[in-house]
């Protein structure tokens, strides 16, 4: 924390943005003990929101925008989807083992009592299995639409991830399929969620082609980015089609990380993730329940920071490349509105322009993208029902 404040320290925004959320009392309660000794003495609620703080933080801080009504649900739901997570990328749980337990995750969502000891690869991932059965008694706790979308998504994604174990992501249509399966479905399940709960319409629920985008929006980004982590854990999800134009193997991009091939290679990764940001704004434009918007559309905005950060950056090849905690402190505070999020993902999207030069073999499909996005931000900026949502705010304040 004190190193993100230093980084801070010449932008004093970031600074209050950071010390605001720190104090703000949006973020929840942080316990110190290890997981496993919470799970100990926590109810099982309880205990469900202490495993989302020690496995995301600023997810926690995020899932607190929620209205009351859907803070359960999507809790359970990122839960149930770590655990499937922490299955899928053990490697150390055999592979007979490992592949059925994903086809049948769903099942034991129902299982009063299941628990899976030893498995995950952390500590708080291993104590998430290891007291599952507190997050199943506060799943079948719920109501049952939502018990239907969060088993049925689980099912679809825990299949999706057996399929991919056996298989590499090689052509860019394995790697649309593959970021459909572990983050399209949760998108397409989080629409079904917000759409259950009577805050937003069925027809955000029926438009898959949009809540897709969003997971993938997401998904791609952190893909480009985590290169060199995945590289390190001898796993990568980069698509063969588009590394393989510019290496013959992987490692070749950390031993010449500036070299021209490299950074075509994180621009090519960087101009794919692009394609579906104009979905994304248009999807965000769906979006009525203020804080549902907000709880979309802060990852979002970190997203476009991401990509706009690794582009042309040869970091990417030598370590984890992340955006300033401060700025990240300050987009949290402030998305709170599509004027917002047309302001950050305008301000990325420049970033990523200033920086392309001609030379680079994706210049054309890159500022075709770009501009699409801009495109995008226009239709959303005068629409009518934005307007009218705003003048009825405006009216009832007055
Ligand atoms: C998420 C997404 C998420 C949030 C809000 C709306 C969404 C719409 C469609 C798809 C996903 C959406 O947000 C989290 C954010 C998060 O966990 N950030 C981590 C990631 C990181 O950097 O490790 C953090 O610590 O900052 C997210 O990334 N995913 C996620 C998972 C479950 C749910 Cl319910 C919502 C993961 C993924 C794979 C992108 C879907």
């Amino acid at each position: 924390m004190v190193i993100d404040l230093l980084k801070s320290a010449h932008h004093p925004s970031e600074l209050i943005a950071m010390l605001k959320i720190k104090m703000g009392g949006s973020v929840p309660h942080q316990y110190k003990e290890d997981l496993a000794t919470l799970a100990k003495r926590l109810g099982d609620r309880e205990f469900c929101y202490a495993a989302l703080n020690k496995v995301s933080r600023s997810f926690a801080v995020v899932i607190q925008q929620l209205p009351a009504e859907l803070r359960d649900p999507v809790c359970v739901f990122y839960l149930v989807l770590r655990g499937l997570d922490s299955v899928e990328d053990d490697m150390t749980y055999p592979a007979e083992l490992r592949l059925p337990l994903l086809r049948n995750f769903h099942r034991k969502c129902y299982e009063e009592g299941w628990k899976l000891e030893g498995v995950g690869d952390s500590a708080d991932y291993r104590a998430l299995l290891a007291n599952f059965d507190k997050v199943i008694r506060v799943f079948l706790g719920l109501d049952e639409a939502y018990r239907t979308v969060i088993a049925d998504i689980c099912k679809q994604m825990g299949n999706g991830m057996a399929d991919y174990a056996e298989r590499k992501v090689n052509t860019l249509e394995d790697y649309d399929h593959y970021c459909h399966y572990v983050a399209g479905l949760v998108g397409i399940g989080l629409s079904a969620l917000f759409s259950a709960s009577g805050l937003e319409s069925e027809q955000l629920r029926e438009d898959w082609e949009l809540a897709n985008s969003m997971g993938l929006m997401l998904q791609k980004t952190n893909i480009a980015r985590d290169y060199y982590e995945d590289l390190n854990l001898g796993r990568t999800f980069w698509p063969r089609q588009i590394w393989g134009k510019y290496a013959s193997r992987l490692e070749e991009f950390h031993a010449k990380p500036s070299s021209p091939e490299s950074l075509a290679c994180i621009n090519e990764m960087v101009c794919n993730a692009l394609q579906h940001v104009s979905n994304c704004i248009l999807y965000l434009h769906r979006i009525r329940n203020r804080q549902v918007f907000r709880f979309c559309a802060i990852p979002q905005v970190m997203a476009m920071a991401t990509l706009a950060k690794i582009y042309n950056n040869p970091n990417v090849f030598t370590e984890v490349v992340k955006i300033r905690k401060g700025i990240a402190a300050k987009m949290m505070l402030d998305t709170n509105d599509m004027e917002r999020v047309r302001y950050y993902i305008e301000k990325f999207a420049r970033e990523i322009q200033n920086k392309m030069s001609e030379s680079d073999p994706n210049y054309a499909l890159t500022r075709k993208r770009l501009n699409r996005i801009y495109e995008a931000l226009d239709d959303v900026r005068f629409s009518p029902e934005s307007v009218r949502a705003r003048c009825v705010e405006e009216l009832v304040l007055f």
